[in-house]
């Protein structure tokens, strides 16, 4: 499950998470919504999916990754590929958004510690704490 918090947030890490929040809290009330997360999850999905076909391969991701952090991924991170893996419901290897919305909207219910059904900048910055960890 953690490959999820990868593939929807983790291109994004840190010091990045105050963005990453303020991009999505779309009302600016302070907390992100599961529309607003869904939203943002959407956004990232199109930014991945280079060629605009409404899926995203493993070659996009990692372009997306290098284009979003300016680095190459790591030896030791997790493929691009192991990370489509873990959200690729058919097994075919490739993304489409539907896999991508409902990976984000389990990501969302495990962010979502006090499950108010909103996620606070805290909550979001454990759950990408608690990604890296592992
Ligand atoms: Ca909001
Ligand atoms: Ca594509
Ligand atoms: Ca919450």
């Amino acid at each position: 499950m953690n490959a999820l918090f990868i593939i929807a947030g983790a291109l994004l890490a840190g010091p990045a998470i105050d963005k990453e929040f303020a991009g999505m809290d779309a009302n600016h009330d302070g907390k992100v919504s599961a529309v607003e997360h869904a939203a943002g999850a959407k956004s990232m999905f199109d930014t991945m999916d280079g060629n605009r076909d409404g899926k995203v391969t493993a070659t996009e991701m990692s372009a997306a990754h290098k284009a979003i952090t300016g680095q190459d991924t790591k030896p030791g991170d997790m493929s691009a590929a192991d990370k489509i893996k873990a959200v690729d419901n058919n097994g075919d290897g490739v993304l489409t958004a539907q896999e991508h919305a409902a990976g984000a909207a389990a990501m969302f219910a495990k962010m979502d510690a006090n499950k108010d059904g909103m996620l606070s900048k805290e909550e979001m910055a454990a759950g990408h704490a608690a990604m890296l960890k592992k």
